[in-house]
């Protein structure tokens, strides 16, 4: 019995993730973003494919560029996590892209985003809306 419950533990390799938040963005805005970092415990890499939200008509994956001395986004349409690796989409660099959010949104709320994988696997994930480091360091 004890030896079932240790190998159900470890059995599942599937992505899961952690530490989601989206930056809250001034009233009105029309795209915010999200992070969260997602680790592959198991031997098989996979990807991301989709993120599909109820509080957003879209959700894109980017990845953040510097060309030039220019950061600019680009859309990725998967995003691979390999085998005992953990992605982190932290700002200035991988990120979700949330398009035209249905409901207003600030710091304290929180919204749903829902991963799909590639190997089929799904995630549902709530992300606490806050305030980020950089931008609370105005206030003072
Ligand atoms: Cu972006």
């Amino acid at each position: 019995m004890l030896m079932m419950t240790c190998l159900a533990a470890v059995a599942d390799g599937t992505v899961v993730a952690r530490d989601a938040w989206v930056r809250e963005a001034p009233p009105g805005a029309q795209v915010l973003a999200a992070y969260l970092a997602l680790e592959n415990p198991g031997t098989k890499a996979d990807k991301l494919v989709a993120v599909l939200s109820p509080d957003f008509a879209r959700v894109e994956i980017h990845a953040t560029e510097i060309r030039d001395g220019i950061a600019r986004m680009i859309a990725l349409d998967t995003l691979p996590i390999p085998a005992h690796a953990v992605v982190k989409l932290a700002p200035g660099g991988y990120h979700l892209m949330l398009h035209r959010p249905r409901r207003a949104l600030a710091a304290g709320m929180s919204v749903t985003l829902q991963l799909r994988f590639d190997s089929g696997a799904r995630l549902t994930v709530v992300a606490p809306v806050r305030r980020a480091e950089s931008d609370a360091a105005h206030d003072h």
